[in-house]
């Protein structure tokens, strides 16, 4: 290798995964249900023999029909060129203006984003976190692998199994069910299994118009949970406000929420009281950092969602960090996950972003063109 701290890009190799899962999704008709979980894996390499590694997770593997061209026409325009990532992410987002700054480009755009914050910290030879000017460490983790729209009898060993899956001290279980009542005994089976230490947050993946929303949550507002999330669509702004505003528990948005500006907006609205950015609608590792910016001002708890690797480095980082959702989706294809360890994720002490791919499992999962 040539020992260099400057990196210029070579190249990238993009791959589609689909990787079965261990609990199928069985989730609303918003999201849908998954036997299989796809990912997109980038590979950038560099002139100097430095390779960034990311992942994307579109949800909808058909996506990657129109997600990998996004992503080899914005990094050809970075070819030869040297990686900053902060002074690419803010060309790639002018460059958005005019063909849209949100959805695929945004996308594509993170992807890449995040191969490169991977790149440069390897370089210096330090994980992402230190890079950052953080330290690596635990982050306080909650375990989201399952509990699904599902029967209670089947919820009741599930919660039990995720909690014991790392010595977890918070779950997520999904609601929306045809009926409120349907939804509170799924509640009344995952507690009584696990006991009322174990803290319960609730997602219901946007299931809800605001009618149902109110009736429903105020009715579950005194059940302590952590945290009621995307109860109606994700960018009801006002929506969200009132319900925030009327419950005593917080309410939690973000995930579907893209970029930075966005992000603001909702603040700036009061929608909601937690957030949990998406590393692949935020805008990467560069668009946490401008959320973890500002919602540190604000004082606002900051959590993520999915990409529990890239989100450990910037949570690490995050003046409010609250939790880091954490799920082994990737697992089977990583060469070395990170660890947990009494309900902590723990970044190892790793260059760049601490992710590697199995190439024998790899090849497993390849979908081929
Ligand atoms: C989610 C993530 C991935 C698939 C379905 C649902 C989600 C979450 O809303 O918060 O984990
Ligand atoms: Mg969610």
């Amino acid at each position: 290798m040539n020992h260099t701290h400057r990196l210029t890009l070579h190249s990238i190799t993009l791959r589609l995964l689909s990787v079965p899962l261990t609990r199928p999704i069985v989730s609303n008709p918003t999201v849908g249900r998954y036997t299989h979980w796809p990912f997109i894996l980038i590979d950038l390499q560099t002139h100097e023999g430095v390779v960034g590694r990311s992942y994307l997770e579109p949800y909808v593997a058909g996506s990657a029909a129109y997600i990998l061209p996004a992503i080899e026409a914005i990094a050809a325009s970075l070819k030869d060129k040297p990686l900053a990532p902060l002074d690419w992410y803010a060309g790639a987002i002018k460059a958005m203006h005019l063909s849209g700054r949100e959805g695929v480009g945004l996308v594509a755009a993170s992807g890449l984003d995040m191969a490169i914050w991977d790149a440069v910290a390897k370089v210096a030879g330090l994980p992402l976190a230190e890079y950052l000017g953080g330290s690596i460490g635990g982050l306080r983790a909650y375990n989201t692998n399952g509990l699904w729209l599902l029967p209670v009898e089947q919820l009741r060993d599930e919660a039990v199994a995720l909690v014991a899956q790392g010595g977890f001290s918070a779950i997520k279980m999904r609601m929306g069910r045809e009926r409120l009542s349907a939804d509170v005994a799924a509640l009344d089976a995952v507690r009584s299994a696990v006991g009322s230490e174990v803290r319960l947050m609730v997602d219901f993946n946007q299931a809800l118009d605001m009618g149902e929303a109110l009736v429903r949550l105020h009715a579950l507002d005194s059940e302590g949970l952590q945290w009621f999330e995307e109860p109606v669509v994700f960018d009801n702004f006002a929506g969200c406000a009132q319900l925030a505003r009327e419950l005593k528990t917080p309410l939690q948005i973000g995930e579907n929420i893209y970029g930075p500006r966005s992000f603001l907006r909702a603040v700036q609205e009061n929608a909601a009281d937690l957030y949990m950015p998406d590393m692949m609608r935020i805008g990467g590792i560069t668009g946490f950092l401008r959320c973890a910016a500002i919602a540190g001002a604000a004082g606002i708890p900051l959590s993520s969602h999915l990409y529990p690797e890239a989100s450990a480095h910037v949570l690490r980082v995050a003046e409010t960090a609250h939790w880091l959702e954490w799920r082994d989706w990737a697992h089977p294809f990583l060469e070395a996950p990170f660890a947990v360890e009494n309900g902590q994720v723990m970044i190892p002490d790793r260059p760049g972003l601490g992710i590697a791919w199995n190439e024998d499992a790899v090849s497993r999962f390849l979908v081929r063109p």
